[in-house]
């Protein structure tokens, strides 16, 4: 075992290398334990939708015992998963809504609105009409109108008309793909993944593609909006990232999973005089909260609280000895967890009715007493403080990074404190300074070199002069590797984005947030399409998306709404459809005819990254920014008109 051959981060390699030592197993163990992987799931083929199955697809039984072919069982599998990852993300935006709800009800609730420009933007949204209302009364009418899309029972959702850019709604009404309702497109897979109901792989995809657009432009941006209201937008924040944030001398607390009701909570009340007294009295210098997976996302990116480390991480974490206590929420949360913190002093907490651990102490999270939860969940990790027992083996690694950007304050600080509009921007890459946008997201996945295939990849880009856009473990994984930090732009841009990153001081990766805030990649992409000079549609964009280490089925939802908005999207563990040439073929060729978006698989991130290349570089000459420009001498008064 090279501990080389697992991840590219040090900090990681230096503590898998000590699980090696001490013969206490990890998620790469347990990959290696699973080998050989069965070539029928990986193909798509296994079908066990019903008790005559399970069936599996080969030349000698080309058929399931109802008669259903590869193409239609890899479909109803591959439809599925897209029903799993919606269905996390909506019901993740459907437990943010019901907080918001609950906080506009009452006058004693530990939660407010702390950002009331932006209650009014997507109230006007949401074609609530805000003149001469108090906020309370917009918010009130807003949580009413947002729940209400989650089981909405005619018509289509409010959010994909009012934030999709109209050519782009055209497209899906041609195909039949318009969201109705959230909760009833992912209803809907399961119906017609039943036994003997859609067995037509196209009909199939077109019902995944509804659902992936009822989480990209629904759920999952009701959750990105309502959190930024709720908790406040984020704005450019300075934080620290990796294993080496842990802090012998303090009480360390890492939040890990997804939602940040909690965890909000925890931070904001972590510091009182009070919990501070009693951390010193049990010998800590202080409290220290860090963050795992999205739920890290959700705090650095609202009060630059520091990242401990991405998903292939979390049982790092818990390695060093110093984790006191691990409050864990939804989503991401490894179930093996649980007896690992048994060898440690470490407290592992689940926190939601819907995610509980074997091994893990319960303590319910109910917002109507948020505060008193928190409080109680840090005193927990207080007292645990002097319970440690293994030797500290912290890795001496951290990194600086500015996070911090959305589709509001991004292009704000593109166009500068006077100017704040996408003009910039799209003049950038009309121009050429800059050739385009990727959004590189998702995941890690223990079958890839960890963090190797999201940093190789960026690296790849940015060089290359396209600005990229990161979120999730993807955005984790360029903080750790120092593509965060300004100073980055001179290291590893090509010239033109080196240009304005150092113009206007932002990193060249711009991290956007957590799973969810991908809805922040869609409405920046509708955004630039407004702005005009690139199009009418996102499909016109010199864009694409990639996902280099995905291993979720939201990940598969992700990745289908950007397809389904136009964006050419490139992975590296293929769907697992290869048993389907048909259906491989549509989702990596046809489907763009269709939808204007399509799939690519490719493992070696600096290919997948010229992919990418030449795909942005095609919309380029396509929209006819290419071609040579007669050269213009400019005089004073053009120089004064240059934004960058
Ligand atoms: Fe087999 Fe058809 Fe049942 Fe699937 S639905 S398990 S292919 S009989
Ligand atoms: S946490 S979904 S491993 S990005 Fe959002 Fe990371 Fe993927 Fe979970």
């Amino acid at each position: 075992m090279d501990p080389k051959e697992r991840s590219s981060d040090k900090a990681a390699q230096e503590v898998i290398q000590l699980m090696a030592d001490e013969g206490i197993e990890n998620a790469w163990d347990r990959l290696d334990a699973q080998k050989p992987q069965c070539g029928f799931g990986k193909q798509g083929v296994c079908c066990r939708i019903c008790a005559m199955g399970p069936c599996r697809i080969s030349k000698k039984a080309p058929l399931g015992i109802c008669g259903a072919t590869a193409d239609t069982i890899a479909a109803r599998n591959l439809v599925r998963m897209i029903a799993g990852g919606a269905a996390a993300h909506s019901d993740h935006g459907r437990d943010i809504a019901h907080t918001f709800k609950m906080a506009v009800d009452s006058d004693s609730s530990d939660y407010m609105i702390k950002d009331e420009r932006k209650l009014s933007e997507v109230a006007a949204k949401y074609g609530i009409e805000t003149k001469g209302k108090q906020m309370k009364q917009i918010a009130a009418e807003l949580s009413d109108v947002v729940l209400g899309e989650f089981g909405r029972q005619s018509g289509t959702l409010v959010s994909a008309a009012s934030y999709a850019p109209p050519a782009r709604q055209k497209v899906w009404k041609q195909l039949g793909v318009t969201p109705r309702s959230i909760d009833r497109e992912i209803v809907e897979i399961m119906h017609r993944t039943h036994i003997g109901v859609d067995s037509d792989y196209k009909n199939l995809v077109k019902q995944g593609l509804r659902a992936c657009l009822s989480d990209g432009w629904g759920g999952s941006l009701i959750a990105t909006e309502l959190s930024d209201i709720l908790f406040g937008s984020p704005q450019p924040v300075r934080f620290g990232s990796n294993l080496g944030v842990l802090d012998a001398e303090q009480v360390n607390i890492i939040v890990h999973g997804h939602e940040p009701t909690l965890s909000d909570v925890i931070v904001a009340v972590s510091q009182e005089d009070e919990l501070v007294k009693l951390a010193k009295e049990k010998g800590a210098a202080g409290i220290n909260i860090a963050g795992m997976c999205c739920t890290a996302n959700e705090m650095l990116m609202r009060h630059g609280i520091p990242v401990a480390g991405n998903f292939l991480q979390q049982e790092l974490a818990v390695m060093t000895g110093v984790v006191d206590l691990m409050a864990v929420d939804v989503q991401c949360i490894m179930p093996a967890l649980g007896s690992l913190s048994g060898c440690f002093h470490t407290k592992l907490i689940t926190t939601s009715p819907k995610c509980k651990i074997a091994g893990a102490e319960h303590i319910e999270f109910e917002e109507d007493r948020a505060v008193e939860i928190a409080r109680g969940i840090i005193r927990l990790a207080i007292e645990n403080f002097p319970k440690r027992k293994s030797k500290i083996k912290i890795p001496k690694v951290t990194e600086e990074g500015i996070a911090g950007f959305t589709t509001e304050n991004t292009f704000y600080h593109l166009g500068g404190r006077f100017r704040g509009s996408y003009r910039p921007l799209n003049d950038a890459i009309i121009c050429g300074r800059l050739r385009g946008a990727a959004g590189v997201v998702g995941c890690n996945n223990p079958k890839q070199v960890h963090d190797y295939g999201h940093v190789t990849m960026i690296k790849e880009l940015i060089k290359n002069d396209v600005l990229v856009l990161s979120t999730g473990c993807s955005a984790i994984a360029a903080a750790k590797a120092g593509l965060m930090r300004p100073d980055a732009a001179a290291k590893y841009c090509g010239k033109g984005l080196a240009e304005i990153c150092e113009t206007i001081g932002i990193p060249p990766v711009l991290h956007v947030g957590s799973c969810v805030d991908n809805s922040r990649i869609l409405t920046i992409l509708a955004n630039v399409v407004a702005e005009g000079g690139l199009g009418d549609d996102i499909s016109d964009l010199p864009v694409a998306g990639a996902a280099p280490e995905w291993m979720s089925e939201k990940a598969v939802s992700i990745g289908m709404y950007f397809v389904a908005s136009g964006v050419y999207t490139v992975i590296a563990e293929p769907l697992p459809v290869l048993g389907s040439p048909n259906l491989t073929r549509y989702l990596t060729d046809e489907i763009e005819k269709d939808i204007g978006g399509k799939w690519a698989f490719e493992s070696d991130p600096v290919k997948a990254a010229k992919m990418m290349l030449e795909h942005i570089e095609s919309k380029r000459d396509a929209l006819g920014i290419n071609e040579e420009k007669e050269r213009k001498l400019y005089d004073m008064e053009d120089r004064r008109a240059l934004t960058f």
